[in-house]
């Protein structure tokens, strides 16, 4: 693991050590037996991308992508070469998800699988065939593919003229997606344009923890993540313009933690964290007025003045822009994981004047966790920010596209598998009780695979994959045949029935008992 990862978990930890907890109030679902049936508008997924579980880094004509070069040097550890050789292994794979009884399946393309060079003028038509091969499969056994065009990976090669952090960046994935829709169009109907816009920003030009390796803090992130809103905008034009049929949906997934206030009297810390987080980039697209969060804008502008600058670090939004981006998402595509505590910090030489906002976010030490730290387990948030989302974007249809915890990798999961009964419950309430338009909930995720940069250290997967076998064998976890048969019934217990143990179980070492 890299060093940083421990600090930022100590960076994470110290201020709820220091603070101490607050009571929170967190609604009750409902136990009523109508409350948790999954209506018949809801699809129940499971998810995965392309780096993290396809391998075959080298294959068929792909490049190297960013990550590839990422994990390639600095003596990362881990690598994503054969990963969980998916692109070999995709029939077994689509076949554990139908036989899970999911209705969705989505996934992401390697674009430097598609387009090597990142030129348009020299598509891999063996990529276009691979992925046609798959994208059938998935159909052929009655799931629903859903598409994300990008899930963090490109040419390496991008990276050279400054990856997202250039412009050049936007007509690159218009081209990209251009590819995609011409070849796929027909055969899906559900798309995302990028994953994570925001998570991709904060680690790959502002913390350095993500290719790049950008360490331009204040500035970075800012620049990136008003790349790919322009760049997210102009598919979405592109895509409805040309390749749309009349059920096809296309938008955006973020990454949205809920917050809570660590002082009650002074509930606006959590609103502001919200803004920062969340409204971030979707505020652009999911508001009516559309353009960056009111408090960004004013708070970075002053922050810019005080530190002698003549405009603001958080690069402006004109006109033209704002309406270009304004409503280009059929959906409101969710990820959602957990939740923090919000704080107001005084502005402070030591740098505790958190990444512009005025507030600290940190972790409540009440919330149980399973093995990453960053995941306290707070099903409560993900009702409450599905109300959130409903009450500040005049409800829209919401995808929930990641939702999952990672553990130590014992096949008989019942962290997880209590995880998914938690939070499903919590968006069961959310829908049926309170009217959010949540339209589909997806699981993160089929496969234990690679996690970026914890490697093969954290795994999310409800399929156990061995990756000390060149076969990398999947057995199904505990979760995998619960959610089996929740999907099947349609509808959750009112209270959680721990599954027995299962006769042959595996552990993270692949070592059966
Ligand atoms: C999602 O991002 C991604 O979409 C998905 O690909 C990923 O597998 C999944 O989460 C699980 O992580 O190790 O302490 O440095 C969620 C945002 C970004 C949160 C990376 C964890 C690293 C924290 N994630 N971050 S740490």
């Amino acid at each position: 693991m890299k060093p940083f990862s421990i600090g930022l978990q100590i960076f994470l930890l110290l201020p709820c050590l220091i603070f101490g907890r607050t009571t929170v109030n967190l609604p009750n679902p409902s136990d009523d037996d109508e409350l948790l049936k999954f209506p018949d508008d809801l699809m129940i997924g499971v998810a995965s991308s392309a780096f993290q579980t396809e391998g075959a880094w080298d294959v068929d004509g792909k490049s190297p992508s960013n990550w590839d070069e990422y994990t390639h040097v600095n003596n990362f550890g881990a690598n994503a070469d054969i990963a969980c050789d998916s692109y070999h292994k995709y029939k077994e794979d689509i076949k554990l998800a139908a036989n899970g009884n999911f209705k969705f399946f989505r996934m992401s393309l390697s674009w430097s699988r598609i387009l090597p060079t990142g030129s348009i003028g020299n598509i891999n038509y063996n990529a276009i065939n691979h992925y046609k091969n798959v994208l059938n499969e998935v159909k052929k056994q009655g799931m629903i593919p859903f598409v994300t065009l990008y899930h963090w990976d490109h040419p390496a090669i991008f990276d050279k003229f400054g990856g997202w952090n250039s412009e050049k960046m936007i007509i690159a994935f218009n081209d990209y997606a251009q590819v995609v829709f011409k070849h796929f169009a027909n055969i899906v109907k559900f798309w995302t344009t990028i994953n994570e816009p925001m998570v991709y920003c904060y680690y790959g030009h502002g913390k350095g923890f993500f290719p790049p390796g950008d360490t331009f803090e204040g500035r970075g992130p800012y620049i990136c993540g008003q790349n790919m809103l322009i760049a997210h905008a102009q598919v979405y034009h592109l895509f409805k313009n040309k390749y749309n049929n009349s059920d096809s949906q296309i938008g955006i997934v973020n990454a949205c933690w809920n917050f809570y206030p660590e002082n009650p009297s002074e509930p606006e810390s959590a609103d502001i964290a919200f803004e920062y987080n969340c409204g971030w980039l979707s505020n652009p697209i999911f508001s009516k007025e559309g353009d960056y969060p009111v408090i960004m804008k004013q708070r970075i502008k002053e922050n810019s003045y005080l530190e002698g600058l003549s405009t603001s670090r958080l690069p402006e939004l004109t006109e033209p822009m704002i309406n270009l981006i304004k409503g280009t998402s059929d959906y409101f595509g969710l990820n959602y994981y957990s939740s923090r505590m919000s704080d107001k910090v005084e502005k402070t030489q030591s740098g505790k004047w958190f990444d512009d906002s005025g507030v600290n976010m940190t972790i409540n030490n009440e919330w149980p966790m399973d093995v990453a730290t960053w995941i306290p387990i707070v099903p409560e948030g993900l009702g409450d920010i599905l109300r959130i989302i409903k009450n500040k974007y005049n409800n829209p249809p919401v995808y929930i596209l990641e939702n999952g915890i990672a553990s130590n990798g014992s096949s008989y999961d019942l962290v997880r598998t209590k995880y998914f009964y938690s939070h499903m419950k919590e968006m069961l309430a959310a829908k049926n009780r309170d009217g959010c338009n949540v339209k589909a909930y997806v699981v993160w995720s089929l496969l234990d695979s690679f996690e970026w940069v914890a490697g093969y250290r954290q795994y999310f997967g409800i399929v156990y994959v061995d990756h000390n076998s060149p076969q990398r064998t999947r057995t199904p976890k505990t979760s995998y045949y619960w959610l089996k048969d929740m999907i099947h019934q349609r509808a959750l217990p009112s209270t959680f029935i721990t599954p027995l143990k299962p006769l042959k179980t595996i552990d993270s070492t692949g070592t059966e008992s």
